[in-house]
C-alpha cells in the first residue's frame, strides 16, 4: 500500500485503534509492559479556540504488553480507570512528534497525572516510551496545526572574561558578591572536617550485632558510595579546566574546595569499609547496568567531553550529568537512605557523622551547579532545550539505579520502601529543575544575585 498515507485525526477511535495496531506489533513494548495489567485514560484537553470543543478521552486497555482494547472512553471508564493522564494540544503534539520524554513529562507536570501514582509509573518508563513511540509511528492529524516552537539564535559570546589581565591586580579585584564566592568562604568554614578523626569505635561494635541482610544492604549502599565518590573526584577536573580558561577565578577558587571535598568523600567510605565492615571483596559485584550506565558512561562521557568541547551546551550535559543527577538525585537519595536505616535505629554514629558532614558539602557542590546551569541558560535560553533532553534520559537512569538497589532483595530490612526513595529523588530533581528554568527568563546579570538555598 505504498503512498497511501491514511491519516487519523488524534484521540478519535480510528486513531486510538490505529495506536492499539502498531502498539500490539512493538516486540519492545510486549517486554517493557510484561507486568503491565491496568487500563489507562489519555485525555485531550478541550480548547474551543483551536477546534477542541470538548475534551477526547481515550481508553487504553493494557494487560501484560498486550493492548486487547482502544476506544474513546464512555460510561464507567473515567471512575474505574487507575490511570489518567491528560494534556492540552501542543503537549500531546510535541509527544506525539516524538520530541518530549513521557517520564519527564509527567515528572515536571506537563503530562498531568489525574489519577494513579507516579511512583509505580516511574518503574515502567521503558513501557510508557514504548508506549508512546507506537503513537508516534500513527500518521496523526490535528483539529489544528500549532506552529512549532524555534529555536532562538543564541546571542553572541561575551568576550568571556578573557581580557588578558589578572583579575586580582585590576581595579575590581575578586568579586566578593556571586555565589561561588560566598560558597568557597562557606566551604573554608564548613568544609575542613578530617576523614580521619572521626571515632568509628562504636560503629565496630553496632556492625557485629547486625543481620547477614542488614550488613549486605549497607554494604550494597556503600559500595554505591564508594564508586560514586571515586567517580566524581576522578571525573571533575575536565570543568574546572574550562572554568580556568573562561577565567573565572571566582568560580575556580570554589572549585578548589570543591575537588578537595570529593576526595575526602573518597577517603571516608574507604576508611568506613576498612575499618568498620571490614571488608576487602570486590565490590564491583553491587554495581548494577543502571548504575555502570551512570557511573562507569555517562558521567566520564559527559565530563571528559569537555576536553574537546568546551561549549555551553557540552558545559549544561556535564554539569547536568555531574550536579543534578549524581549529586542532587542520586547522591542526596542516598544520604536519606543511610538516615532512614541508622538513625531512627541509633547505629553506626560515626558512619552518620560523616554522611551529615558528606551532605553539607554537597548541598554547597550542588547549589553551584545551579548557579553554573543557570548562569549558561540565562546567557542563551535556548540551552534549557538541550537541558532538558538531556536530564530525562538521565533521569531514567537515575530512577532505574535505586530500583536496582531495591530489586536486589526480597525483603529490604530496617523498614525501607523503594517509593519513598522515589518520591524524595523526584522531588529533589524537582526542586532544582525548577530553580534552573527560572534562568531561562533572567537577565545574565540577575544570576549573580543567587542564593545557595536550593
Ligand atoms: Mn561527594
Ligand atoms: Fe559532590
Amino acid at each position: 500500500m505504498k503512498g497511501n498515507v491514511l491519516k487519523h485525526e488524534i484521540f478519535t477511535l480510528a486513531w486510538a485503534q490505529a495506536w492499539a495496531g502498531q502498539l500490539n506489533r512493538n516486540p519492545h513494548y510486549r517486554s517493557a509492559a510484561q507486568k503491565w495489567e491496568w487500563p489507562l485514560i489519555l485525555i485531550l484537553e478541550k480548547d474551543p479556540a483551536h477546534g477542541l470543543p470538548e475534551n477526547r478521552e481515550i481508553y487504553l486497555d493494557l494487560w501484560h504488553g498486550e493492548c486487547r482494547e482502544a476506544r474513546p472512553a464512555e460510561g464507567n471508564d473515567l471512575q474505574e480507570a487507575p490511570y489518567i493522564i491528560s494534556a492540552p494540544l501542543p503537549v500531546w503534539q510535541e509527544i506525539l512528534a516524538g520530541q518530549a520524554d513521557p517520564m519527564m513529562a509527567l515528572t515536571r507536570g506537563r503530562l498531568k497525572l489525574r489519577k494513579g501514582n507516579l511512583l509505580k509509573l516511574a518503574r515502567y518508563t521503558q513501557a510508557a516510551k514504548q508506549l508512546l513511540a507506537s503513537a508516534v509511528q500513527v500518521e496523526t492529524a490535528f483539529p489544528v496545526n500549532l506552529p512549532a516552537v524555534t529555536a532562538t539564535a543564541p546571542p553572541p559570546e561575551i568576550a568571556s572574561a578573557a581580557s588578558h589581565r589578572f583579575a586580582t591586580t585590576s581595579p575590581g579585584g575578586l568579586r566578593q558578591d556571586i555565589l561561588p564566592m560566598r560558597l568557597y568562604h562557606k566551604a573554608k568554614k564548613f568544609g575542613i572536617w578530617n576523614p580521619q578523626d572521626i571515632d568509628l569505635q562504636r560503629d565496630r561494635e553496632d556492625w557485629q550485632s547486625l543481620s547477614d541482610l542488614e550488613k549486605e544492604v549497607l554494604l550494597h549502599l556503600t559500595a554505591l558510595f564508594q564508586g560514586g565518590e571515586e567517580a566524581v573526584t576522578l571525573d571533575l577536573l575536565p570543568l574546572i579546566m574550562v572554568i580556568a580558561k573562561e577565567r573565572r577565578i571566582e568560580e575556580e577558587l570554589y572549585l578548589t574546595t570543591f575537588l578537595w571535598e570529593e576526595a575526602k568523600h573518597t577517603e571516608f567510605f574507604r576508611r568506613f569499609l576498612d575499618e568498620v565492615a571490614r571488608n576487602h571483596s570486590d565490590l564491583t559485584r553491587f554495581h548494577g547496568p543502571a548504575y555502570q550506565r551512570i557511573f562507569y558512561e555517562a558521567l566520564p562521557a559527559a565530563m571528559n567531553a569537555l576536553l574537546n568541547d568546551p561549549s555551553p551546551a557540552a558545559q549544561a550535559r556535564a554539569s547536568a550529568t555531574y550536579n543534578m543527577i549524581v549529586e542532587g538525585t542520586l547522591a542526596e537519595t542516598g544520604y536519606h537512605a543511610y538516615y532512614a536505616m541508622l538513625e531512627r535505629n541509633d547505629l553506626l554514629p560515626g558512619l552518620r557523622e560523616g554522611i551529615t558532614y558528606l551532605k553539607r558539602d554537597e548541598s554547597r557542590h550542588i547549589a553551584y551547579g545551579i548557579y553554573l546551569l543557570s548562569r549558561l541558560v540565562a546567557r542563551e535560553p535556548a540551552l534549557w532545550e538541550v537541558l532538558e533532553k538531556h536530564m530525562a534520559i538521565m533521569l531514567e537512569h537515575a530512577l532505574a539505579t535505586i530500583t536496582e538497589l531495591f530489586d536486589t532483595y526480597e525483603v529490604i530490612p530496617f523498614g525501607l520502601k523503594l517509593e519513598d526513595f522515589i518520591e524524595y529523588a523526584l522531588d529533589q530533581f524537582n526542586k532544582r529543575m525548577n530553580r534552573i528554568e527560572n534562568a531561562r527568563y533572567q537577565r545574565p546579570e540577575a544570576i549573580d544575585a543567587l542564593t545557595e538555598d536550593d
